[in-house]
């Protein structure tokens, strides 16, 4: 038998998401996943700039055997043409592993759609703790004039398959309308025969 893993314990900085220690970090600039956007014109715009998108802190390597994944994600403020700034998106590898999202700071809408394209949309808020079932991928977006920064927890056993996602894209958009924040369907979503 293994020797017990330690405990062990990070600190989420409020003010930017930030964790420390972080076992790793992940940047996504707009270079990463301009195709995930609808407005293809105003991707290609921005893309002179290639803002940052988001960042995730991740808050330790998986034990063996069983173990959790924790990490917060940092969305900045901004939009591509009318849709705002949101991570890519993914189903999990292994289809009946959940996760559950915590938002610390900001505002926005967590996306999630079945393999049958089934749409499902959740607000996220401080406070607001989400439990995202197997079998639905995940998205979030944010519709606030600040960073929003949610912590979310998920299995080892998980993985991301980001297959499903970046080639239908989500049931629906999140685009600014008078100044607010509308879901509206998407136009070019797709779900791939078989
Ligand atoms: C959350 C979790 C992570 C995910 C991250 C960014 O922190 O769901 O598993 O990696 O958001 O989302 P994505 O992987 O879709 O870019
Ligand atoms: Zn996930």
């Amino acid at each position: 038998m293994q020797d017990a893993m330690m405990p062990r314990s990070t600190q989420v900085h409020l003010e930017n998401g930030a964790l420390e220690p972080a076992a790793g970090t992940i940047v996504r600039r707009l270079s990463d996943m301009a195709d995930h956007f609808h407005d293809q014109e105003a991707a290609r715009a921005l893309l002179a700039e290639d803002p940052v998108i988001y960042r995730v802190y991740m808050a330790w390597e998986a034990d063996e055997g069983y173990a959790w994944l924790t990490g917060t994600t940092v969305i900045e403020p901004g939009r591509v043409g009318d849709e705002y700034f949101m991570t890519k998106g993914h189903f999990h590898s292994a289809q009946d592993a959940p996760e559950v999202y915590y938002t610390l700071q900001g505002e926005g809408m967590l996306l999630m759609q079945t393999r049958g394209g089934e749409p499902r949309e959740l607000p996220l808020q401080p406070g607001a703790i989400q439990y995202i079932p197997g079998g639905w991928a995940h998205r979030a977006v944010n519709t606030g004039e600040a960073a929003l920064i949610f912590l979310a927890v998920w299995p080892r056993e998980a993985g991301h398959a980001y297959a499903g996602v970046s080639e239908r894209g989500f049931p629906r958009l999140v685009v600014v309308r008078d100044g607010h924040p509308a879901l509206v369907e998407n136009p070019g979503f797709e779900i791939e025969a078989g």
